[in-house]
């Protein structure tokens, strides 16, 4: 298996987690956001999208989406499951993980914020005024569905599941962007007890390959 990725790439960063979590050992192939390489010819030519991460199975079938690749490798690896058994279940993790992967992430991506910038004329203030405003509505409509529900270690349960491979990713990238990340204690707590374990911790950006200080 092999993952294309970049170390601070927070859809990336979902997958490299779900890979730890499953034990799957996968080759790490670097794409350079920052220099452009997801728009060269030589990764194009691999995805329409010209988006990380793209994930190749053994035998050469790619995979875009990080949540479609997620999913791929649930049903692939079933264990441990990273989406709950009744259906219920599913729909409130794959309810909770869109929040971030729909409502947050696609607003503040790479290309949204240069747009801004380059096309619109914004200002730098502004453009990170944008990025925090987007993180902080995102982050409490997660915090106000994981209070409405009973005490759990994880957002959804005693497990790490779909969900997780999506918030933590997203505050780090919260944290870097210096967003506020107060009064958010639910969502706070299950990223500290993420980042316990060590899928967690193997999948951030300064363990991979090619992480850059
Ligand atoms: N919805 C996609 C988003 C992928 C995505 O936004 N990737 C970003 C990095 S996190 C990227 O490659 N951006 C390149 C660009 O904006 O030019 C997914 O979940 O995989």
């Amino acid at each position: 298996m092999k993952l294309y990725s970049y170390f601070r790439s927070s859809a990336s960063f979902r997958v490299r987690i779900a890979l730890n979590l499953k034990g799957l050992a996968y080759e790490y192939v670097p794409v350079h956001l920052g220099k452009g390489e997801q728009k060269k010819a030589e990764f194009a030519a691999l995805t329409s999208e010209k988006f990380v991460p793209l994930f190749e199975t053994d035998n050469g079938r790619r995979l875009t989406q990080s949540m479609a690749i997620i999913e791929y490798l649930d049903e692939t690896h079933p264990e441990p499951a990273l989406l709950p058994a009744d259906s219920l279940g599913r729909a409130r993790v794959r309810a909770l993980s869109q929040i971030i992967a729909c409502e947050i992430h696609p607003l503040n991506n790479l290309r949204v914020l240069k747009y801004l910038v380059h096309d619109l004329a914004v200002s730098d203030d502004a453009k990170n005024g944008w990025y925090k405003h987007w993180v902080r509505v995102g982050l409490e409509s997660f915090e106000a569905h994981l209070a409405e529900a009973p005490a759990s270690t994880y957002s959804h349960g005693e497990s790490p599941s779909l969900v997780d491979c999506c918030l933590v990713p997203q505050i780090f990238n919260a944290q870097r962007f210096d967003c506020d990340l107060t009064g958010l204690p639910r969502t706070m707590k299950v990223f500290e007890t993420c980042m316990k374990l060590e899928a967690f911790q193997k999948a951030e950006p300064s363990a991979c390959p090619d992480y850059e200080a």
